[in-house]
């Protein structure tokens, strides 16, 4: 029996080529085992099929991430134009909460994403910046919400790609804690950042990155607001 020995290393190429699919899962075992059906050129018949050693490939991690306002224009910077919904007034010592979304961009489940407050650029300084899940995702800090606590980072599932609707996002809650001294018209701003280990596709690497909502929310005081 004479087998082309090119002809099962093109077939080994394309299934190891399948593994590369974008979007599969890391750590996805993909196996493939190519069969060759030819004519046996000493008898001018079909030969019985022969099969190649099954080749295994491991999906390999491609992290990578954004945080996303959960509705209007991203950006990627700390300055823009603000949706609406993310500006308003509030007394002296309010909070100030905002809705936003981590979003999985990569292939890697239950992938971490550190949360920290960045204020670069905020006329005033806060008191605190804290964030929250936003569990039952209502863009709201529900009673049961703020009870679990303020978190430092989230866990967001891969993306699955046989199911329609995206998986791989994490919904969260800022909250500006402003000073009890604030004056009137004072300005103060945070927008989440996050840090994750994401994959550099021009240099093939894993490397730590930061991404922005897009913009700071800015928030002003109104002194009227205060002898309600
Ligand atoms: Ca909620
Ligand atoms: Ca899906
Ligand atoms: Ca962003």
């Amino acid at each position: 029996m004479k087998v082309n020995p090119k002809f099962l290393t093109l077939m080994v190429a394309l299934a190891a080529g399948t593994a590369a699919a974008a979007g599969t899962p890391s750590g996805t075992v993909i196996t493939n085992t190519a069969t060759a059906t030819f004519t046996d050129p000493t008898t001018n018949a079909a030969a019985a099929p022969v099969s190649s050693n099954t080749v295994s490939t491991t999906v390999l991690p491609k992290p990578d991430f954004d945080i996303v306002y959960t509705a209007g224009a991203d950006g990627t910077t700390a300055t823009g134009t603000l949706p609406g919904n993310y500006q308003g007034q509030v007394l002296p010592g309010g909070l100030l909460e905002t809705p936003y979304k981590v979003v999985n961009l990569g292939n890697v489940d239950n992938y971490v994403v550190q949360l920290a407050a960045n204020t670069n650029g905020s006329p005033n300084a806060p008191t605190s910046v804290k964030y929250y899940l936003d569990a039952d995702n209502n863009g709201l800090l529900g009673a049961v919400e703020l009870a679990a606590g303020a978190i430092t980072q989230v866990t967001v599932p891969v993306d699955k790609l046989e199911t329609g609707q995206d998986e791989g996002i994490v919904s969260i809650i800022q909250v500006i804690e402003v000073p009890a001294n604030a004056v009137a018209g004072g300005q103060y701003a945070a927008s989440p950042q996050g840090t994750a280990n994401v994959f550099d596709f021009s240099t093939g690497q894993l490397d730590v990155d930061s991404v922005l909502n897009g913009i700071f929310a800015v928030w002003a005081f109104d002194r009227s607001l205060k002898r309600q």
